[in-house]
């Protein structure tokens, strides 16, 4: 890898700030997706006014109109809670989130901390490894085993569907993909109705929303966005986070003389790498955003990664400053919708990066692919698309 080696201005482990110019010269971006136009907002004030007037800018619209790329061309199931508004919201998002925040039972942490040391011990006896296929997603997919409930036996399965749920390598909405994660679903969820157990299928079953029993349909929406919501996203940040540390040894080793910035340093690495670049919403009446006039039923997104880096509010926001102490970001979102799973997230990085301060003194990177998202005239480097690395 000689390029790397000489190449020492651009750091790999460096994301640049894609939005910084239309941020400061206009606060907007304007993309195509799909022949459905998107307004993407950028400023980080902006951002949250938006994510909180949920009555202008919905989230239950037509299923997968939200995201951008768009999945109406792929699925017809609502996600749940996230394609849902308030009031209605409210009451699944009550039912679901004392089971996502199990996270925080040390029981569970424990779990989660033999996870990732058996994964890191895996990789540090081989010569070098590629962190997305065979440390990323295993440690997403074996860790999601415990966010269900449900045999750790399972992760073989979802490794083997890949880094994505609804995207492959040659496209970015992959139908048949899809149909194997619904197919998937269909079949554990009449399982667990046949014979119930302590699993998340079982608890969204056995669940009443609003006086109704939940419907085999909604519990395939929550089970679809369980999977969906977090895969590719933890994939990154722990990809991400890795490509740092082996260009950043010393921080590591501050982790490990100080444990307790471990929490702060979870929030800068997750604020600046933004591993969901950002989320749409549509709009239910003319509005203007930053004196741009948006249509009725037309979508704007939240620019998450945008947002992260405004200079307005964060210092120095092009660095990781891995104990930032003022930290507002929005890579978990904003408001009504924030994110599900951030609590599990969050778990799964302070203990990556607990252990591998514990058990790693060097990470050397031999190669690698960046990812870049290309919206409109803005190329946004997400994560890679593969990267090798030796652990010692
Ligand atoms: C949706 C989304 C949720 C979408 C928080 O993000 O994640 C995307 O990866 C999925 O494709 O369907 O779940």
């Amino acid at each position: 890898m000689e390029h790397l080696k000489e190449d020492k201005k651009t750091k790999l482990s460096e994301f640049p700030d894609a939005f910084e110019q239309a941020r400061i010269e206009k606060g907007y971006g304007e993309i195509d997706d799909q022949n459905d136009p998107v307004t993407m907002l950028l400023r980080l004030k902006d951002v949250r006014k938006t994510a909180h007037n949920w009555k202008t800018f919905i989230s239950g619209a037509e299923p997968g109109r939200i995201v951008v790329p768009s999945e109406v061309h792929i699925r017809d199931i609502r996600q749940i809670p996230f394609e849902v508004d308030p009031p209605e919201h409210k009451s699944y998002r009550d039912l679901v989130e004392p089971w996502f925040k199990r996270p925080l039972e040390e029981g569970y942490q424990k779990v989660l901390k033999t996870i990732i040391d058996e994964l890191i011990d895996e990789v540090l006896t081989k010569d070098q490894f590629e962190v997305v296929g065979d440390f990323s997603l295993k440690l997403q997919s074996r860790a999601l085993t415990t966010l269900l409930n449900v045999p750790y036996k399972e992760s073989e399965t979802w490794i083997d569907w890949g880094v994505h749920v609804f995207r492959s390598e040659d496209t970015d909405l992959d139908g048949g993909k899809a149909n194997i994660l619904f197919d998937y679903l269909d079949e554990k969820i009449e399982e667990a109705s046949k014979n119930p157990g302590d699993d998340l299928y079982s608890l969204l079953l056995s669940a009443v929303v609003d006086g109704k029993k939940m419907t085999k349909e909604e519990v395939k929406g929550v089970m679809i966005l369980t999977f969906a919501g977090g895969r590719d996203t933890v994939i990154n940040a722990v990809t991400n986070s890795i490509a740092y540390f082996a260009e950043h040894p010393n921080s590591l080793k501050r982790i490990a003389q100080e444990p307790e910035i471990t929490g702060r340093a979870v929030e800068e690495l997750v604020r600046y790498f933004a591993p969901l670049t950002h989320m749409g919403r549509v709009v239910t009446e003319d509005t203007q955003v930053c004196e741009h006039a948006i249509k009725n039923d037309s979508r704007v997104s939240l620019c998450w990664a945008s947002a992260n880096r405004d200079s307005a509010v964060f210092e120095n926001p092009n660095e990781v400053v891995l104990d930032r102490k003022v930290n507002p970001h929005v890579s978990f979102g904003f408001s009504t919708h924030n994110c599900l799973g951030a609590t599990h997230a969050r778990q799964i990085l302070k203990i990556l990066l607990t252990s591998l301060a514990e058990k790693v003194s060097d990470i050397e990177i031999k190669d690698a692919k960046e990812n870049i998202e290309e919206w409109g005239e803005f190329n946004r480097k997400v994560g890679f698309k593969n990267i090798t690395v030796s652990f010692n």
